[in-house]
């Protein structure tokens, strides 16, 4: 889950290449991501250059259907559509199929270079799909880290991974104490 352009697509593909077809892991892509056009047509060019699955669903009923009809799959990652938190009422459908279900990891994704009381505003709002964990992308973009550690604090959410950058096997890590330090007391020398 998260704002429009906080990079979840693109966080999506890298997961399924480092996690899934790294480890030749059966990968199922999913959209629910009906709201911009075009939207899902990114995420359908990268699963046939993938050559993994690919389905659009465009409600909370057919999604539930195509994760049940999919156990036997490793891995089955979901694309949800970038809301506006001026709009997530319009979402409560899909948030309760979310939240209540406890074998789906929802993970909210959040760009590093967003102001702290931003990135508060934001995860707050995102709270109705009551998100397991945070996803921190651009760290590229920013040399601040301790927004990171505000909100995992904050909120009491582990990290799960970081990005940063475009590209799609290199630019992702998994989240880690020791490498959010570094990355706050280094600052910018930090990524290099
Ligand atoms: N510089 C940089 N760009 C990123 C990063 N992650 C994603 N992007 C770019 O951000 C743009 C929006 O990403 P996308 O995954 O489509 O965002 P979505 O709207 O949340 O699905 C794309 O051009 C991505 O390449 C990152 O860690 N660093
Ligand atoms: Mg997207």
């Amino acid at each position: 889950m998260g704002p429009p352009g906080a990079g979840k697509t693109t966080t999506l593909v890298r997961l399924a290449v480092n996690y899934g077809l790294a480890s030749r892991r059966p990968v199922l892509l999913l959209s629910v991501d009906t709201y911009r056009v075009g939207a899902a047509e990114q995420l359908r060019s990268f699963a046939a250059i993938l050559g993994v699955g690919f389905q659009v669903l465009e409600t909370v009923a057919a999604l539930a259907q195509t994760i049940e009809e999919n156990r036997g799959k490793d891995l089955i990652f979901i694309d949800t559509p970038g809301l506006a938190i001026g709009a997530l009422s319009e979402s409560a459908g899909l948030a309760h199929f979310l939240s209540t279900k406890s074998d789906v990891d929802t993970q909210l994704v959040l760009s590093s270079s967003m102001k702290s009381a931003d990135l508060t505003r934001v995860a707050d709002s995102f709270e109705i799909f009551r998100p397991q964990r945070l996803l921190f992308t651009r760290l590229d973009e920013t040399g601040s880290f301790g927004p990171i550690l505000n909100e995992a604090v904050r909120t009491g959410k582990p990290l799960s991974f970081f990005t940063t950058g475009q590209r799609i096997t290199e630019d992702l890590e998994a989240a880690s104490r020791s490498r959010l330090v570094e990355l706050i007391l280094a600052g910018h020398r930090g990524r290099a």
